[in-house]
């Protein structure tokens, strides 16, 4: 009889540590929601990090856009117009389509040069033209399609250049 008692107590005390594991399940659950709504902030916190690093990547993206636009020059068109230059600045366009292309000043249209573009051409690469004395250094100059062509204005005087 105490054997069977003491199984009895055992298997009582099973079942109250079965039920107070029951009790203490939910109580668990809450803390695992706890530490889910805390697992929460630190992801918040890494969206801001991102945004932040996304804000850098915007920022480097820009920086790299700058380089690139230094290095892209812009091609030679109708109705393309360098900004004005002031004492020697330059401005540089790249001549791609085959043709003719007139140039002028904006502030001086009496100002004027061509440019003719023609597969095979002598000149090619990259070409350097002064604007000085109120007029571009060469009248008419021909290139091979793809070449750069420099000018820079040597005058005290604004100057731009400018395609009809
Ligand atoms: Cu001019």
């Amino acid at each position: 009889m105490n054997k069977k008692a003491g199984l009895l107590l055992a298997g009582a005390a099973l079942i109250l540590a079965a039920c107070g594991d029951d009790g203490t399940q939910p109580s668990e659950e809450q803390n695992d929601t706890v530490e889910e709504t805390e697992v929460v902030e630190p992801e918040e916190n890494t969206e801001e990090e991102a945004s932040e690093e996304s804000a850098e990547e915007t920022e480097e993206a820009e920086e790299t856009t700058e380089v690139q636009d230094a290095e892209q020059v812009p091609e030679a068109m109708n109705g393309e117009a360098s900004e004005l230059l002031s004492k020697g600045e330059k401005t540089s366009f790249v001549f791609n389509e085959i043709g003719e292309f007139s140039i002028f000043c904006e502030p001086h249209p009496v100002m004027k040069m061509t440019v003719v573009v023609e597969e095979g051409a002598e000149l090619s690469g990259e070409v350097d033209l002064d604007i000085a004395d109120y007029e571009f250094s060469e009248e008419t100059i021909v290139v091979a399609p793809g070449t750069v062509i420099t000018w820079t204005n040597q005058d005290l005087a604004q100057h731009n250049v400018a395609f009809k």
